[in-house]
């Protein structure tokens, strides 16, 4: 008897449990089309919320519209808004029971009840996965928190295109370096576009996002900013831009014929002079006198009298004067160094 009772409580355990799978399964598209080989499925999944449950519904009342992330992939997550199970916060860690759908080339999940959800804590918001320069958003990281840009890597992404009102939200396209990249603010998001033009530099973060409206959905894809510091404008200082670059050869061997190139540069409108000091510092060569940015300056090894100098060390003192007549300057050494035998 014993047995028979363990075998029914069995069963009804594994009637009750859920195979969880990963987001990355449930968003599986084994023939490349867009359409995700589970769509109409029920399935379950368990991920961390990267915004608000909320945020990118443009419902009245806000429904659920929001991403979540495990290890392997993102989704977006859609449904009416009794089916939200109450507050989901940026960081919550869900699992969630809900069919797989899909709307314009979005991958999605809709839970059609509350007691779809379990909570199951708050590990946080996991880190931006950073792009590279030159990548876009794809199929592959739809659904991720991305980060375009980055103030640590100093890397940044520029403003293509004036940002165009278009059905409950902004649209524009950055560069990241030669891509562009779609950008879409979705007015639930309230975020300001105050400063965003072309020509304006950012850091980005936000969510993959797709709208392709026609099949294959192997296009429109999108980054999703959801908050205001997503959308960090970078105005270098002055100082950051000031700089003066020692190019190859340093060492170089004027006997050879070789020349030490110098790259400087800095903010529009800033006028250069660029001298060369022996170790006594004495002041041996003036390479440059008021000029513009955009040079690349030769040295030659030669002081103002076209005489070799001797081999040791020098030192490029860059000068950069602003419009105001404020002065910035840096160095750098170069050697002068005798042929190799
Ligand atoms: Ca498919
Ligand atoms: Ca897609």
């Amino acid at each position: 008897m014993s047995r028979i009772i363990l075998a029914l409580f069995l069963s009804v355990a594994l009637a009750g449990a859920q195979t969880v799978i990963t987001i990355a399964e449930a968003r599986e598209d084994s023939t490349g089309d867009g359409i995700p080989d589970r769509l109409g499925e029920i399935v379950t999944i368990e991920g961390v919320a990267t915004c608000e449950g909320t945020l990118f519904s443009s419902s009245t009342p806000p429904g659920l519209g929001f991403y979540m992330q495990d290890e392997t992939a993102g989704i977006n997550v859609y449904g009416y808004d009794d089916a939200i199970p109450g507050d989901i916060i940026a960081g919550d860690e869900w699992q969630l029971t809900g069919e797989i759908m899909q709307y314009n080339g979005l991958v999605e999940i809709s839970p059609s009840d509350p007691s779809d959800f379990t909570y199951l804590g708050h590990p946080g918001v996991p880190d931006a996965l950073q792009l590279a320069l030159n990548q876009g958003v794809s199929e592959s990281i739809e659904g991720m928190l991305l980060a375009l840009g980055s103030s640590s890597l100093q890397q940044w992404v520029t403003v293509a295109t004036e940002p165009a009102f278009a059905g409950g939200g902004y649209n524009f396209e950055v560069w990241n370096g030669q891509t562009a990249v779609a950008v879409r603010v979705n007015e639930s998001t309230q975020i300001n576009m105050a400063g965003i033009a072309p020509g304006v530099r950012l850091f980005m973060m936000g969510i993959g996002g797709q709208y392709d409206s026609e099949p294959p959905y192997d296009s429109g894809y999108q980054l999703l900013p959801r908050y205001q510091t997503d959308l960090e404008i970078y105005q270098p200082s002055i100082s950051d831009q000031f700089h003066l670059t020692v190019l190859t050869p340093n060492p170089f061997a004027p006997s050879l014929g070789e020349t030490v190139n110098l790259e400087y540069g800095g903010p529009a409108g800033m006028r250069f002079t660029i001298t060369v000091f022996d170790r006594s510092g004495r002041d041996v060569t003036h390479l440059a006198d008021s000029r513009p940015a955009g040079d690349v300056i030769q040295w030659d090894g030669t002081d103002d009298d076209d005489q070799v100098l001797p081999i040791g060390p020098y030192i490029v003192l860059l000068e950069g004067f602003d419009g105001d007549g404020k002065r910035f300057t840096t160095t750098e050494t170069v050697v002068v160094a005798a042929p190799l035998n």
